[in-house]
Order: C-alpha cells, then sequence, then structure tokens
C-alpha cells in the first residue's frame, strides 16, 4: 500500500502550518483578529492487500478514514491500474465489493474527503491467481515393483534411435517406493543380442489428452551417449507421418551437458534431418532432482524448468497444421535410451545410465 499522497499532503500542511503561525505572530502584534488554523487532512485507510484464487472473483474493501480536526465527509474507490475487466459496486460507500475480476493485479485508490474538502488517498492491491487445474493423471510412483499397468505400457522397440534398445524388463522399468527407475545398461541377456537395454514407458493406449499442464520431477545421471527423455507424441497421425504430426518434448539430455533440451517437433519447424529451429537449452539442477512442465493450450505452448517459463510456442497467425498439429490428444512417454542417434555412442565406462521420475501431474 502507499500513503505517499497523504503523507505528502500532512507535509505541506505542517510546512503551511508553520508559515501560517509564523504570520498570526506577526498579524498578533498589529493587533489583527487570528485566523482559523488550517484544516488537517485526513487519513485513508483501505486494508490490507488481498489474494483471491479463481473462480472466486469478488473481493469486499473495507476502507476507513480518520480526521484529526472533522469528519469524513465522503468515500470514493477508483481503480488504478490491472485487467479491464471489473465493477465496483458501492464506488461512494467506505465498504464495497469488487466483482467480476479476473486473473492479474489490480490497483484500487481509496479517496476519502473531509468536512473541509481535504482529501487522504491511499492504494490497495488485489491479486487475482489463475483457477488451480483439475488432475486428469497422476502417478506418485511411491510402491515398490511393477509399474501400475492401468496407466502405463513398456515402449516397444522398435528402428528409431531412441527405441532401438527398449526392453520390456522390470529390470529396466521398475518403482523403488518413491520413483519409476528407468535404466540403461550393458549387461548380456541371452536370446537378446543387442549391445545394450533400457527402459521406457508411456501411456498409450491407456491415456491421452487434448490440452492441459503437465508436471514430471525427475533426476538422472550424466554419460557420454546417455540420453533420457520426457516427452508426447500424437496418439494419431492425423497430419501425416512424423514430424507432420508433431511432437512436443518437455525435457531431453545427452551426454554430460549442464544443460537440457524442450523443443517441438512439426512439419514447418523440423528440417529433414529432424533438427526443429523451435528448441531452447535450459541450465538445471544436475545433482538434484528438477521439475518440468508444460502448459499447453488452443493457441500455445509454454516451456517450464522448476516452474521458471523458458520459452513459448506460439500458434501463428492463420496456421495450418504444419505449423499447429497440436490440436489432437497426445500420450506422454519417459524413457532412458542412448548410444544411438542424438548423444552418439555410449562410453561403456559411464553405464548404467538411469532416471528416476518421482512423480507426473497432469491437469487441465
Ligand atoms: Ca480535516
Ligand atoms: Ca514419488
Amino acid at each position: 500500500m502507499k500513503n505517499i499522497i497523504s503523507l505528502k499532503n500532512s507535509l505541506k500542511a505542517v510546512l503551511f502550518l508553520s508559515i501560517l503561525s509564523f504570520s498570526l505572530l506577526s498579524c498578533s502584534k498589529k493587533g489583527d483578529t487570528p485566523a482559523a488554523p488550517a484544516n488537517k487532512v485526513p487519513f485513508a485507510n483501505a486494508g490490507a492487500d488481498q489474494t483471491i484464487t479463481l473462480p472466486v472473483n469478488t473481493v469486499i474493501l473495507t476502507g476507513s478514514g480518520t480526521d484529526a480536526d472533522g469528519t469524513i465527509a465522503s468515500y470514493l474507490w477508483t481503480y488504478i491500474s490491472g485487467p479491464s475487466t471489473y465493477t465496483i459496486a458501492t464506488p461512494a460507500q467506505a465498504q464495497t465489493s469488487i466483482n467480476n475480476l479476473v486473473q492479474g493485479t489490480y490497483l484500487f485508490e481509496l479517496r476519502v474527503t473531509d468536512n473541509q474538502g481535504a482529501t487522504g488517498r491511499i492504494v490497495v492491491t488485489i491479486t487475482v491467481n489463475p483457477k488451480a487445474g483439475t488432475l486428469i493423471f497422476e502417478d506418485n510412483f511411491n510402491t515398490t515393483g511393477g509399474f501400475d499397468n492401468t496407466k502405463w505400457s513398456y515402449c516397444s522397440r522398435s528402428t528409431p534411435a531412441w527405441a532401438s534398445y527398449l526392453t520390456s524388463s522390470s529390470d529396466y522399468a521398475s518403482l523403488d517406493g518413491s520413483n519409476l527407475v528407468l535404466k540403461m545398461d550393458n549387461k548380456v541377456i541371452a536370446g537378446d543380442a543387442v549391445p545394450y537395454h533400457s527402459g521406457g514407458i508411456e501411456t498409450m493406449g491407456k491415456f491421452s489428452f487434448l490440452y492441459g499442464k503437465v508436471e514430471v520431477r525427475a533426476k538422472f545421471t550424466q554419460g557420454t551417449g546417455s540420453w533420457p527423455a520426457i516427452w508426447m507424441m500424437p496418439v494419431t497421425s492425423t497430419y501425416g507421418g512424423w514430424p507432420n504430426s508433431g511432437e512436443i518434448d518437455i525435457m531431453e539430455h545427452v551426454n554430460n551437458e549442464n544443460v537440457i533440451h524442450q523443443t517441438v517437433h512439426n512439419g514447418a519447424v523440423t528440417n529433414a534431418s529432424g533438427v526443429s529451429s523451435v528448441t531452447t537449452a535450459s541450465s538445471y539442477n544436475t545433482s538434484d532432482y528438477n521439475t518440468y512442465s508444460i502448459i499447453w493450450t488452443e493457441t500455445k505452448i509454454e516451456f517450464y524448468v522448476n516452474d521458471v517459463l523458458k520459452s513459448t510456442y506460439n500458434k501463428p497467425a492463420n496456421a495450418t497444421s504444419a505449423q499447429w498439429p497440436y490440436d489432437k490428444p497426445f500420450y506422454l512417454i519417459l524413457n532412458q535410451s542412448g548410444g544411438l542417434g542424438w548423444p552418439g555412442a555410449i562410453n561403456n565406462s559411464h553405464l548404467p545410465f538411469q532416471m528416476q521420475v518421482d512423480w507426473v501431474k497432469i491437469s487441465q
């Protein structure tokens, strides 16, 4: 709150009174009738700053005023700044409700006027937080053994680099009591002649969604050839084969980098080599868990690390599916991969690689 105006006014009043007293003394000597003392300005009080969370969209402002040498004749609440949507129910009363508030920060001013027309002002701040999302998917991975197969399936081994060593075994994807643990190593498995094995799970066929907030808390090891990822793919290839139907990479990490990458792929931004021009590298806490998230709406995808906005992909004006294939349901993938593609070859002395996922929350 700012009472600067009132303070300034009272300083002025003090100064004025001093000059007046001096003048009165001078006048007295001449035997004139003394003038009435100057009016003291009133003080306004608008109450404490307030914070609400939508869908609550109303606050009650209880104002008051004090006047040392008179009475408060009137009150007036006015809008100073903030979103343009609001209604001051009874602006001329000490107490008013403010209705129809929307997300943002508002300043409202209370002006009090005393019985001689002097005013005091004060500003109060009203913060309106966005509506808390409703959880539509959650897994805290707080049990031991296998993952919840009503929510997840193993990612199948296939030809893309990230999928080449996927292994549908609890040795590579299991729960340790508080995390999903996805591993990669070079153990020899009889009858499965690949040089590495790695773990990944996905919600394909069990959970998908269109628009919302995805948050994943995870930590992972670094190592030459390592490639852990938290990402999303479309359920159906409505707009054609990769990358035309889109991909949203919430977190990818390669090798021994001290940054993670957040990327969108689509037909317009991804080149023939599979490299996207819409990608951001951000530092992260390399020795601990971090929270990686996106907020996906009809018009943009925002990427966050530890709740700090790192980049935004906005739907361009007049976008076609080439720029914006993100209007169909997507599903979530968590995997520890490596050895091929982006990170390149593995240094076997750096194995095993591991990503631990503490929890996943998806809300709308
Ligand atoms: Ca007064
Ligand atoms: Ca957990």
